[in-house]
């Protein structure tokens, strides 16, 4: 078994995606394991995209990730950081595959519906931050 870490964003909230999107996961298997709803203070949200802090793009994603609240989820199962990556689709919403979660219910870059961790390590740093 594995875990993974998934953050439905603040456009994904307010379109009241939440059990839509939760509801794909357990059908394809996954186990809710933790589950929180908050919206991360600045400080929490810049540590949480480090990776990106050179990047141009980083002050409009920590301030659209601030901007409301999210929901955040640990989801356990077999191989689940590849496939919850697969499920939600490319980064860029308008280029992911339909029957992906941003290919079905996104449009844009920075709101873009999920965050899914990429790898173990990006796992365990970015839960670390969060519960
Ligand atoms: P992903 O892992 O698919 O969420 O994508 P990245 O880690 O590459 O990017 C993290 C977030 O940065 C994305 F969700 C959207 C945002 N982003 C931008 O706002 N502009 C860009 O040019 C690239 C990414």
């Amino acid at each position: 078994m594995e875990q993974t870490l998934i953050v439905i964003k603040p456009d994904g909230v307010q379109k009241k995606l939440v059990g839509t999107i939760l509801s794909r996961f357990e059908k394809r298997g996954f186990t809710i394991h933790s589950m929180k709803v908050f919206q991360f203070t600045k400080e929490q949200a810049e540590k949480f995209y480090l990776p990106h802090s050179e990047k141009k793009f980083f002050s409009s994603l920590v301030k659209f990730i601030i901007s409301d609240k999210v929901v955040a989820v640990i989801l356990e199962g077999s191989t689940a950081i590849k496939v919850v990556r697969q499920m939600i689709g490319s980064t860029k919403s308008d280029e992911a595959a339909p029957g992906t979660i941003r290919g079905d219910f996104g449009l844009n870059l920075t709101d873009n519906v999920i965050h899914a961790s990429d790898s173990k390590e990006s796992f365990e740093r970015e839960s670390k931050i969060i519960f």
